[in-house]
């Protein structure tokens, strides 16, 4: 069953850079922005975030490296957010990227959800059954808790744009 998952994933993986070579990928590669003035382990960070969007799906892939290794095993949100990821001002992300009149949900929302590794590095795939449509989502934003049934994260920690 573990085989057969990896075996899912390698193609998934495959199809993605297939569509990036057919200019469907989205791709960023940044230090993550700061937008909480208290220390977190977030802090000197940074991620590569990458997305496909088509046929009628959005697979968003968000890998981050320089995460505090003293946090290890600690569960971090992450969503895509409609607004951009400007240092010093979460509030600018704006809300969660929601399929317009749904219910919260993470088949409605993009959430990316991550735990920090021994390493410092955290990783997250988030597959969804509705296309971003260009020009309305902007960034990643990543947050202090595990992402609440009701959507909720607590307090915003650092971002990465992410240009839908
Ligand atoms: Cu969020």
């Amino acid at each position: 069953m573990k085989f057969h998952r990896a075996m899912v994933m390698v193609v998934i993986l495959a199809f993605g850079l297939l569509s990036a070579a057919a200019g469907n990928a989205i791709f960023s590669k940044a230090p993550l922005s700061d937008v909480s003035p208290a220390a977190d382990p977030t802090d000197g960070a940074w991620a590569v975030a990458s997305a496909t969007v088509e046929n009628g799906r959005t697979v968003v892939v968000l890998n981050v490296k320089g995460l505090d290794r003293s946090e290890s095993g600690r569960r971090l949100g992450a969503h895509v957010h409609v607004g951009p990821c400007v240092a010093g001002d979460g509030g600018l992300a704006g809300g969660h990227y929601k399929v317009p009149g749904a219910p919260v949900s993470p088949e409605t929302e993009v959430w990316l959800d991550f735990t920090i590794t021994d390493g410092g590095t955290g990783h997250a795939t988030a597959i969804v059954p509705f296309e971003i449509a260009p020009g309305e989502a902007h960034s990643i934003m990543i947050h202090r808790d595990p992402t609440a049934s009701s959507g909720a994260a607590g307090p915003r920690l650092a971002c990465i744009p992410l240009e839908f």
